[in-house]
Parts: structure tokens; C-alpha cells; sequence
């Protein structure tokens, strides 16, 4: 087989790439190590930037995301009960986020480049990339129960933080930077109406609990816990019980209860690999960069990655320079680093400490000074609806 360009990952960096790529006529296939309906179901993000919603829209993906999709025009900080809101169009001159599930929007993605003809080759295994560092990249792997081959011009890198694609750079070329958390978030996703009609993000005694949705139907909710909490521990009626506690008000309001439908513990790291390329090889999205989800700038990194690559790669195949691949990286962790510092910064102030030391102290005066000044709350709303791509 030969494509133009080989993507390793069917998540949203590999699909949104796809389409990219199509719609400047260029020919890509992508490989995916686990099935259409894995893909389809795998709960995820759900909170999409301004910038994410335009770049969707622009490929004409967007129509099931506006009709089902809900517009949030801010968040709610709940702080020992008592609560703040950030007003994003009038923090940010206008701009607003889309609460739709990642699921959904992988749904739409598979569904479009298929109809379109592209190719995704579902239940690849033991894929290997070969010679990034030539001008004649391959990808090996196993499908339909045969060895098969794709010969490409680049390989995009789009398999998610356990991929295989970073971990075929020759040690010594990546730089690692990471950090990982005393904590951990148990997230549920449950059969009850949002209890409130945009997110919570609430700071208790007890330790931090978000509360999200997906649908008018369908909550999503999280609590702080330890990394190793085991999630046998934590039968549903515990589960309510402590996100009560968590999220209580002090103005009348009740949390609304429903049948769980899912639960898990996800544990948390910030991870930043530099440059976020070799040779003609790609990293994208959560290949290249893992962020705590308390900002929920996951899925929109990728989706900046991609916007840095269809650019570059357009300008390649149409007027063969090479100066805009060459400085992908580049372009890519101005943005990578600002959104870390983000997500860092929300989830430093929102956690409850085990020890209450001389940084605990400073992470909750933060949080008090954001509340009282309208300047830190304008940069807290800039950069959660998402910075712009360049
Ligand atoms: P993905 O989605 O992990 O997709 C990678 C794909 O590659 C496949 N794969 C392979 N294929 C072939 N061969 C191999 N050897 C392969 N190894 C892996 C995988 O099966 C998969 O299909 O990475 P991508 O595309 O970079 O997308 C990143 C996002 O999924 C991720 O950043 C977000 O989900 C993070 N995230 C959030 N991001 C947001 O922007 N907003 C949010 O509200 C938000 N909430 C979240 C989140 C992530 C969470 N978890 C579970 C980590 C909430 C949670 C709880
Ligand atoms: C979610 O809805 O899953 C979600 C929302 C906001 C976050 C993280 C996750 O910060």
C-alpha cells in the first residue's frame, strides 16, 4: 500500500488529521489498533474551545455538534460553598465553549471520512514505523490476519500517551518533562439531569469535585481521590454521598441523583516530550503532551497540533517548502506550554493538599485573589474558552 501521509491512532488527533488533509487533497491512511465501536464508545472529554468548534465547523463535521451540542456561556466556581461566576462572552469579548461528548464527536469523524472514502484500517496490530529519518517512511503491521506495509511521505503520530510511535525515537532525541499529581479523579457518569445548567468546579474541606454533563439527560461527574483508590471501594451510594458533601451550597440548591452508568479512576500527569517531531515522523495530541483534566484542554491540544500540521503539510505538497514542517514543533509547544501552565494552575488551586505546607497556603490564595479581581478572572475565562491557534 502507499498513501501520502500514514496516521497511527483513530482518536480525535489521527480523525481530525484525516480530514484536514482531504480537504487540501491530500491522501492519507489511518491504522487503529482497536475496533470502530471501541473507538465509538470510549468516554472521554467533553468540553470543546471556541477555536476547536470553528476548525470543525470549517471541515463541515459540525452539524450534529450544533444541533446536540450545548452552548456554555461560563463556569461556576463553587469555593467552600459559596458561588463565583466567570461569564465567558463578557470576560472574553464574545466567546463561549460547546459541551459535547468526545465520543460523539469521533462518531462524526469516523462516520464523514468513511462517506467521504477515506480509509481507516480498524483492528491494526503490532504496528511498527520504519525510517522516519529518510525521506521513505514505512508503517508494518498485522491486518485481516496478514503482515502488510504502508509506504508514506510522513508518518503522523496520533496513537495517544501508551502509543507506539514515541517510543520508536531513538533514546536521546526526546526531552521528557512531566510531572505527576498526589492525586487522582474517580469520574461517573450517571443517568440523572445536570444539576445545574453550565460546569461546576467546587473546592471543599473534603477535596475537589467537578460536576459536568453530556446530554440534558446524562451527568458526568468527578471526585478527587487517591491514585491507588480502588474503585471496588466505592459503591454508587458512596459515591453520591461524598459528591453531596463536596458540592454543597450555601444558597438552596440540590444535587441531582441518578443510576451510574460508568465509573473509573483516571489518574493524573502533566507530560510535555520536546521537539515533538523526528525526521518525518509527528507527534500529535496526547502522543506528544498529557495535561490534568481540570482545564479540559486534552482533545483541544490535539486539535491545535493538527491545525500546525494540515498547514504545514499543505504548504508542502502545494509549493514544496519545508520551513513550516521543519518548525511544527515549534509552533506546537508555544501553545502546549501555555495550555500546562493552565491546566497546572486550575488544578493546584482546586485540590485539596495532604499537607497543608507553605504551597498549599499560596495555591488557596490564589484562588481567593481570582474571585475578587476581574483581571484574573478575564485570564482564567481567555484561556479556558482556548487561546487562539497562532
Ligand atoms: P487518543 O484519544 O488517546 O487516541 C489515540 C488512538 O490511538 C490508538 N492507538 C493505536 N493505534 C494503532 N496502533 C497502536 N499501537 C495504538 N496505540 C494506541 C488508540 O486506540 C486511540 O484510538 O489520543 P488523541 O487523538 O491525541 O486525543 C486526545 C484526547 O483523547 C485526550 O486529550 C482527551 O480525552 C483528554 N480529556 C479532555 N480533553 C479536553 O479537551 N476536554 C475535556 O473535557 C477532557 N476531559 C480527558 C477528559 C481525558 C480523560 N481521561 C480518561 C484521560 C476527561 C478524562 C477523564
Ligand atoms: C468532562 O465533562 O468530562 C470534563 C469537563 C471539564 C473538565 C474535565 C472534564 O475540566
Amino acid at each position: 500500500m502507499r498513501t501520502q501521509v500514514g496516521i497511527v491512532g483513530a482518536g480525535p488527533a489521527g480523525l481530525l488529521l484525516s480530514h484536514v488533509l482531504h480537504q487540501h487533497g491530500i491522501e492519507s491512511i489511518i491504522l487503529e489498533d482497536r475496533t470502530r465501536e471501541y473507538c465509538e464508545n470510549r468516554i472521554r472529554a467533553g468540553v470543546l474551545e471556541h477555536g476547536t468548534v470553528k476548525m470543525i465547523n470549517d471541515l463541515s463535521l459540525g452539524e450534529r455538534m450544533m444541533r446536540e451540542g450545548l452552548i456554555h456561556n461560563g463556569i461556576y466556581f463553587r469555593i467552600y460553598g459559596r458561588d463565583y461566576h466567570f461569564n465567558f462572552p463578557e470576560l472574553t469579548g464574545g466567546k463561549y465553549i460547546t459541551v459535547y461528548s468526545q465520543h460523539e464527536l469521533v462518531k462524526d469523524l469516523i462516520a464523514a471520512r468513511l462517506a467521504f472514502g477515506g480509509q481507516i484500517l480498524f483492528e491494526a496490530k503490532d504496528v511498527t514505523v520504519h525510517d522516519p529519518e529518510t525521506s521513505a517512511p514505512s508503517i508494518r503491521f498485522q491486518h485481516d490476519g496478514k503482515s502488510q506495509k504502508i509506504e508514506c511521505d510522513f508518518i503522523a503520530g496520533c496513537d495517544g500517551f501508551h502509543g507506539v510511535c514515541r517510543p520508536s525515537v531513538p533514546a536521546g532525541v526526546l526531552q521528557v518533562f512531566e510531572h505527576v499529581y498526589q492525586f487522582a479523579w474517580l469520574g461517573i457518569l450517571a443517568q440523572a439531569a445536570p444539576s445545574c445548567d453550565e460546569l461546576i468546579y467546587s473546592r471543599s474541606s473534603r477535596g475537589f469535585a467537578l460536576l459536568s454533563m453530556r446530554t440534558p439527560e446524562i451527568s458526568r461527574l468527578y471526585l478527587q481521590c487517591r491514585p491507588d483508590e480502588d474503585i471496588n471501594e466505592w459503591p454508587d451510594e458512596r459515591i453520591w454521598e461524598e459528591l453531596q458533601l463536596r458540592v454543597k451550597s450555601n444558597d438552596a440548591w440540590t444535587l441531582k441523583e441518578g443510576p451510574v452508568l460508568q465509573k473509573g479512576v483516571t489518574g493524573m500527569r502533566s507530560f510535555v516530550i520536546e521537539p515533538m517531531q523526528y525526521g518525518r515522523l509527528f507527534l500529535l495530541g496526547d502522543a506528544a503532551h498529557i495535561v490534568p483534566p481540570t482545564g479540559a484542554k486534552g482533545l483541544n491540544l490535539a486539535a491545535g497540533d493538527v491545525h500546525f500540521l494540515g498547514k504545514a503539510l499543505e504548504a508542502f505538497y502545494r509549493t514544496g517548502r519545508s520551513d513550516l514542517l521543519d518548525g511544527y514543533s515549534q509552533s506546537c509547544l508555544g501553545r502546549v506550554w501555555k495550555a500546562q501552565r493552565f491546566s497546572w494552575w486550575m488544578t493546584s488551586m482546586l485540590h485539596r493538599f495532604d499537607k497543608e505546607d507553605f504551597l498549599a497556603k499560596l495555591h488557596l490564595a490564589d484562588l481567593q485573589f481570582l474571585v475578587t479581581s476581574r483581571g484574573a478572572m478575564q485570564a482564567l475565562a481567555e484561556n479556558y474558552v482556548g487561546l487562539p491557534f497562532e
